[in-house]
C-alpha cells in the first residue's frame, strides 16, 4: 500500500519549472529540452556539409522520405485490414532522419537501430519487396519472414537491425565501433535508440566505455517526445536535454532539430568526422515527433497527445514538406516533379504489398533455421515451436 501511494505521488510529479533553463544553459552552454522550446527553422544550407550537395542528391533525399512514408502506410492499410499481423511501429514524421544519416554514410560506417526500423532499413537501400514480404511474414522477407516489423536487417548494407529490447542495441553498437576500431577500420557507428531507451541502464554502461575506450560510435537519440505512453517529463529526471547526460561521462553532446535535412547534417556530419578521424565518441539528442501512436496496437495513442500538439508538429515541422519547399525554394524541383516522385514511391509500396502477399509462408520444416533457441531446458513448446497457439 505505501508502495503503490509513493508511485502514485512520483508519476505525477510536474516537471521541475522553466526558471531553473537559465541556470542549465549557463552550466551547459546549449540549448534547452523539447518540452520546454521549440524547434527552429533556421537556416543551415550554407553548412559546409550541405553547400556541395548537387540537385541530384538533394531529391534523391526527397525520393527516399516519400519512399519511407508511403511503404509504411501501405503496411498500416494491411494491418488495418487484418491482411498483416504482429507488431507494427510507424516512423511517420520521423523519415529524415533516417535519411540524413544514411546520406552522411561512408561505406565503412555500420548502423543499428531499435524496433522504429523501417526507415532506416530503406534509407540505406533495402528493397521494398524484402521489407514488405517481412512484414507479411513470408518467407521471401529479409528475415526469412522470422524476425517481422522490429527485425529488418542486412548486414551487406551495414545494417545491423532492428532489435525489440529497449536500449538492448546499445551495447551491440559499441560492439561494432570496438571492432571498427580493432580492425583499424575507418569508418564510424551509429546508434539509434529513443527518449525512453536513454533511460536504460545499459545506456549509461556503453557511455562510459565508450568514453574511457574512446570507442568511434554516434549514439544518436531521435526525442520524439514519448516512449510508449509516457511523455519526457514523466520519464526523465533531468529537465534539461538528454544528450548532456553523456556530459557526466565526458562525451561531446549535441542537440538538433531533426525536421530539416540540412539541420541534421550540419550536427550530425561533424560527430560522424569525428569519430572517424579522432575515434571519438558523440551524442547527438535529434528532436523529432511520431504522427502515429507508438505502434498499430497503441490504443491511447490520442489520449496522452492533445490533437493540437499532433496538428502542430504536422503542419509546422513535416520534414517532408519542409525538403519539398526547401527544394522548390532553390528551384532544384518543381511541383510536377514531385508530384510525379510520388506517385513513383506510391507505386512502388503498392507493388511491394502485392509482392508481400503473393509470396509464400516459410516452410514448416525450416522453423529451428537462421534463429537462436534453447538447447537445453528443452520442453515440448522448445520443440516443437509451438509457443503461443494450439493447432
Ligand atoms: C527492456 C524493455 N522494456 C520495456 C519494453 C516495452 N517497450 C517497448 S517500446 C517502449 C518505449 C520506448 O520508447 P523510446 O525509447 O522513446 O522509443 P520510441 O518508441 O519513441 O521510438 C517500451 C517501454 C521493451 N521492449 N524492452
Ligand atoms: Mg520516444
Amino acid at each position: 500500500m505505501t508502495l503503490m501511494a509513493q508511485s502514485t505521488t512520483l508519476s505525477t510529479k510536474s516537471p521541475e519549472p522553466a526558471k531553473n533553463l537559465t541556470e542549465l544553459d549557463e552550466l551547459f552552454g546549449g540549448s534547452t529540452c523539447r518540452w520546454v522550446s521549440s524547434p527552429t527553422h533556421a537556416d543551415y544550407s550554407k553548412d559546409p556539409v550541405n553547400a556541395s550537395l548537387t540537385a541530384g542528391q538533394k531529391i534523391g533525399f526527397l525520393r527516399e522520405m516519400l519512399r519511407i512514408r508511403r511503404f509504411e502506410q501501405q503496411a498500416l492499410k494491411y494491418y488495418n485490414q487484418g491482411i498483416m499481423g504482429g507488431f507494427l511501429h510507424l516512423c511517420i514524421g520521423q523519415e529524415s532522419i533516417a535519411v540524413g544519416t544514411s546520406s552522411l554514410m561512408n561505406g565503412h560506417d555500420e548502423i543499428i537501430t531499435a524496433y522504429r526500423d523501417h526507415g532506416h532499413a530503406l534509407a540505406v537501400g533495402m528493397g521494398m519487396d524484402e521489407c514488405m514480404a517481412e512484414l507479411f511474414g513470408k518467407g521471401t522477407g529479409c528475415s526469412k519472414g522470422k524476425g517481422g516489423s522490429m527485425h529488418f536487417f542486412a548486414p551487406d548494407k551495414h545494417y545491423w537491425g532492428g532489435h525489440g529490447i529497449v536500449g538492448g542495441q546499445t551495447p551491440l553498437g559499441l560492439g561494432l565501433a570496438f571492432a571498427l576500431k580493432y580492425k583499424a577500420v575507418n569508418g564510424c557507428a551509429v546508434c539509434f535508440l529513443g527518449d525512453g531507451a536513454v533511460n536504460q541502464g545499459v545506456f549509461s554502461e556503453c557511455l562510459n566505455i565508450a568514453s574511457l575506450w574512446s570507442l568511434p560510435i554516434v549514439y544518436v537519440i531521435e526525442n520524439n517526445g514519448y516512449s510508449m505512453g509516457t511523455s519526457l517529463e514523466r520519464s526523465s529526471a533531468f529537465n534539461g536535454p538528454l544528450a548532456y547526460r553523456a556530459k557526466g561521462y565526458a562525451i561531446e553532446a549535441e542537440i538538433c532539430g531533426g525536421f530539416h535535412l540540412y539541420e541534421l547534417r550540419a550536427k550530425l556530419g561533424p560527430a560522424m568526422a569525428r569519430a572517424r578521424a579522432e575515434s571519438k565518441p558523440s551524442v547527438l539528442e535529434v528532436n523529432t515527433y511520431r504522427y502515429y501512436g507508438h505502434s498499430v496496437a497503441d490504443a491511447n495513442a490520442k489520449k496522452y497527445r492533445t490533437p493540437e500538439e499532433i496538428d502542430h508538429y504536422k503542419k509546422e515541422f513535416d520534414p517532408i514538406t519542409i525538403w519539398e519547399n526547401q527544394l522548390l525554394n532553390e528551384n532544384v524541383i518543381t511541383e510536377e516533379e514531385i508530384t510525379k516522385l510520388d506517385k513513383e514511391t506510391k507505386a512502388e509500396a503498392e507493388a511491394a504489398a502485392e509482392f508481400g502477399i503473393n509470396s509464400p509462408w516459410p516452410a514448416e520444416e525450416t522453423i529451428f533455421e537462421d534463429i537462436y533457441y534453447e538447447v537445453d531446458h528443452q520442453t515440448e513448446a522448445g520443440q516443437t515451436g509451438r509457443h503461443f497457439f494450439s493447432e
